[in-house]
């Protein structure tokens, strides 16, 4: 088994999470309303953190965000937490980060009880 892969099957890749991500948010019970940073965005300076706003009230116990980089290490602070003061605020410190493209994966239990999950990307760019 091979365990290269061929440059052209990453933009292939990318638009199928794409498609999962934006099919995952229609069909979710808590889903995103928005993040920072943003899907897809392009960042100049690292962030601190990493916040998705949420349509519903999240179980704090049982919702979690971890940031990795390219190479799967976590990036995160392993300190995510719903927001006391907005339960809908889901939101994880970083560690200063590299240029470099960076995964968000999510996971959230609803009041409902309903869990829905998904992830989404980021780059920070670096210096001209
Ligand atoms: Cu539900």
């Amino acid at each position: 088994m091979s365990i290269g892969r061929p440059p052209a099957a990453r933009p292939i890749a990318l638009a199928g999470l794409l498609a999962a991500l934006w099919s995952g948010w229609a069909w979710a019970h808590a889903f995103p309303e928005r993040s920072e940073p943003r899907v897809g965005a392009v960042v100049r300076a690292s962030p601190a953190a990493v916040r998705i706003w949420f349509d519903g009230d999240l179980e704090p116990a049982f919702s979690r965000i971890t940031v990795t980089d390219s190479r799967g290490q976590r990036v995160d602070r392993d300190d995510a937490r719903v927001d006391p003061q907005n339960r809908r605020l889901l939101g994880v410190g970083l560690r200063p980060l590299a240029p470099g493209a960076y995964t968000v994966r999510w996971r959230v239990l609803a009041v409902d009880g309903h869990q829905t999950e998904g992830d989404y990307t980021f780059t920070l760019k670096g210096p001209e």
